[in-house]
């Protein structure tokens, strides 16, 4: 038996396991006794992490549409065909004709050579990747008002805080060994503040839980500033020292009485001075957010009064502190950090500088980049159904399930004139196009993720792929080769680290050999830092901390009588969004094998509706079909839906309605209708 020690490939709070093989098959996984996260633990999905790698359905040659199917073909004859395509498209319509969707379950590696083979090779900004779709409203938020969109704080600060926050994340769910050091911090005495209308397990431990409703979150924090404001509870000190334009927020909160703040939230005006007293008094307070704050059209409003909220207790900075996102993706945030994004090189740094600009071209040895920023994600949808945008080449994403109004998504891929998907499995987007590239998964290869945590540690390779199927990067590669740009010839992932290290200064001082054993966290600008546990701690990445005040305003679709119930989507333990890896789980799926809808008793009974009856569920954009799970879990007049499931998909419900700044969509709100099946 082999074991190696590689980085788990489902969420963001990044344990460590050995993969346990006999004779080059996977057939467990032991967790890591020391490493500082995971500390000998592991989720269900981690301890099942082995078990997709050798799924019969694995992709092991290239794909290519002929007479409308997809058939198997060389590499060289679909390589030949990706470049070909692409180049035509771009000499007819423009470079900006063409989007690359680069990939949160690829390494760090991989990520920056799919942003520098969308810049270098074929010209265009258009690069961005499923943070649009999670945390977009967080990098953009946290930016203007602290300068860096990253948790400010580590994990191990859950267990040095006396009060936590935690505010549309489910947390024992989606980051489990998180989670749970969460609930071991309040079984020592820790203070926890749920602020989310499901009641998540968290909220059954909770000093104090706020169901407010969807979309309400800049009224509740609102008004909680006014009272911290009105009672005197603010940080004079930490205001006056280390932030700027507070006059502008407390005129913004000083009309968001309590008692305001309660009619729109639906809570109780003693419910949100409760609150504010509580958070106000703790010395040390932490603040955790994930989905429910960020995917809404005003999902950065929501991040600027989060980060206000910390700013105004002096909550930042100091351990047991902090604005904690927690990423979703095993390597979101080192999707973020390599420049998938379309107006940022690697590191953040900006395409709209010409001097940034000048430092990449020379290194990648051209005269000169693409200085407009690029589409995101999201607008690149909208572009390719009004046909602006000809042709996506999508890496380890499956949009059809995972993008809002999947009618939309459907159609605005079938509009494209090239879709290439590259991924593990012929996913439901894989199955719509006209090239599909078979990709190494994580245990097939090496290279990095970096966590929630901006913790970057190293993946090795445990198994060979399956039949032709070969890692991301070697692929990117060879597409570079063919489309005569010589400059991404590598051997090995970690000479491709260096050439980041070179380019990036927060990942200036890192390089694979120092990763061992427990990898680094950014920034670390040199070979001698030992790594930044945590940010701002002696001024703001920006400076000063900017107090960014912001309006209310509603979600964008509203209940009426032929809508009248809200329905909120988010995820489950067992699976992973699109289920790719998860439904091919038999354990998993076993536990969750149906799609299904979180619904009060009393709506079940004005409905007539019994646990586990077959309804049918409408939105203005569509309809599916789906099981009733009759629970307390959500409020009456809401519903929830998980989107893991291809048949009843919740997002032939949502709506693609986008944040202005972040373009994020409003995946938590939208208005539909219950019905039983007869
Ligand atoms: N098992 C599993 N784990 C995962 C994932 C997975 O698919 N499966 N996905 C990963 C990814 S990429 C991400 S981004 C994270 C997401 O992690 P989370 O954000 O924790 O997950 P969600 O279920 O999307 O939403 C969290 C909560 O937001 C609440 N919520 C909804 N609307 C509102 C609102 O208006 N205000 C507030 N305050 N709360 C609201 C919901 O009730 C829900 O409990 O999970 C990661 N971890
Ligand atoms: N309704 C609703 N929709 C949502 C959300 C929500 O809360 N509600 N949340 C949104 C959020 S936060 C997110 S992050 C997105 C996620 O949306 P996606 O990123 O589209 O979802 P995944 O299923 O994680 O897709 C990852 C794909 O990568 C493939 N893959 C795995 N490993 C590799 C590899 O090494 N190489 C390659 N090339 N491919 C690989 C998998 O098979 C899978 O097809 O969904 C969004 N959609
Ligand atoms: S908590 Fe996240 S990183 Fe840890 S084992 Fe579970 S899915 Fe993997
Ligand atoms: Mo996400």
């Amino acid at each position: 038996m082999k074991r190696t020690l590689t980085v788990c490939p489902y969420c963001g709070t990044g344990c460590t396991f050995y993969l346990v093989s006999d004779n080059g098959r996977l057939v467990g996984v032991e967790p890591s006794t020391t490493h500082p996260v995971s500390r000998g633990g592991l989720c269900i999905k981690g301890w099942n992490a082995f078990a997709f790698v050798h799924h019969p359905d694995r992709l092991t040659t290239p794909l290519i549409r002929r007479d409308g199917l997809l058939q198997a073909a060389s590499w060289d004859d679909a390589l030949n065909l990706v470049v070909e395509k692409l180049k035509g498209l771009q000499k007819n319509y423009g470079t900006d004709a063409v989007m690359f969707a680069s990939s949160a379950k690829a390494t760090n590696e991989e990520n920056y050579l799919l942003m520098k083979l969308a810049r270098a090779v074929f010209s265009t900004n258009n690069i961005d990747h499923c943070a649009r779709l999670c945390h977009s409203s967080t990098v953009t938020g946290l930016a203007e008002t602290f300068g860096s969109g990253a948790m400010t704080n580590s994990i191990s600060c859950f267990d040095q805080t006396d009060l936590i926050l935690v505010i549309g994340s489910n947390t024992t769910e989606q980051h489990p060994l998180i989670g749970s050091r969460i609930l071991n911090a309040v079984r020592s005495g820790t203070q926890l503040i749920v602020a989310d209308n499901r009641r998540i397990r968290l909220a059954r431990q909770a000093d104090l839980h706020l169901r407010h409703k969807n979309g309400s979150d800049v009224a509740l924090l609102h008004g909680i500033m006014h009272v911290i404001i009105a009672e005197d509870l603010a940080e004079e000190k930490f205001i006056s020292s280390r932030t700027e334009n507070y006059a502008a927020l407390t005129e913004s909160v000083a009309e968001w009485t309590p008692e305001r703040a309660a009619t729109i939230t639906g809570l109780e005006a003693t419910e949100i001075i409760a609150a504010a007293r509580l958070f106000a008094s703790a010395e040390r307070a932490m603040i955790v957010y994930s989905m429910g704050i960020t995917q809404h059209s005003h999902g950065v409003d929501n991040v600027r009064c989060i980060a206000s909220l910390a700013m105004l207790t002096g909550n930042v900075g100091r351990p047991g502190t902090g604005v904690n996102p927690l990423r979703g993706q095993n390597n979101v945030q080192g999707g973020c950090d390599m420049g998938a994004l379309p107006d940022l090189y690697s590191g953040y740094q900006k395409v709209s500088d010409p001097q940034l600009r000048e430092k990449f071209a020379s290194s990648w040895g051209l005269k000169s980049l693409p200085a407009t920023p690029g589409l995101p994600l999201t607008r690149a949808m909208n572009a390719a159904t009004e046909g602006q945008l000809k042709a996506m080449f999508i890496m380890g994403e499956n949009p059809v399930i995972s993008d809002p109004d999947q009618r939309h998504a459907v159609a605005t891929l079938q509009n494209l004139e090239l879709l290439v998907v590259q991924d593990i499995f012929l996913t439901e987007t894989a199955a719509l196009a006209d090239i599909v590239l078979p990709a190494a998964c994580y245990a097939e290869k090496d290279g990095t993720f970096t966590s929630t945590e901006r913790r970057i540690q190293r993946l090795q390779k445990a198994v060979e792929p399956p039949g032709e199927a070969r890692a991301d990067w070697e692929i990117i590669c060879r597409i570079a080769e063919r489309a005569g740009y010589p400059g991404m010839r590598y051997s090995t992932t970690s000479e491709i680290m260096e050439e980041i290290a070179t380019l990036t200064p927060i990942y200036g001082g890192i390089n694979h050999e120092r990763l061992d054993p427990h990898g680094l966290q950014w920034p670390c600008p040199d070979i001698d830092h030992p790594g930044t546990p945590l940010l701002h701690v002696d001024g703001f990445t920006r400076g000063l901390g900017r107090f960014s005040p912001v309006d209310h305003r509603l979600s964008a679709e509203q209940t009426d009588e032929a809508y009248p119930f809200v329905l909120t989507t988010g995820r489950t333990y067992f699976h992973w969004h699109t289920g790719s890896m998860t439904r091919r789980t038999h354990l998993l799926n076993r536990e969750e094998p149906h799609s299904f809808i979180e619904l009060h008793p009393d709506d079940a009974a004005t409905l007539g509706v019994r646990n586990r009856d077959e309804l049918l569920v409408s939105s203005r954009r569509g309809r599916l079909k789906t099981q009733a799970r009759v629970t307390e879990m959500v409020i009456p007049g809401v519903v929830f839906m998980p989107f893991h499931f291809a048949e009843g998909a919740a997002n032939t419900l949502t709506n693609n309605v986008l944040d202005p700044e972040s373009s994020i969509p409003e995946f938590k709100v939208c208005a539909v209708q219950v019905e039983k099946l007869p």
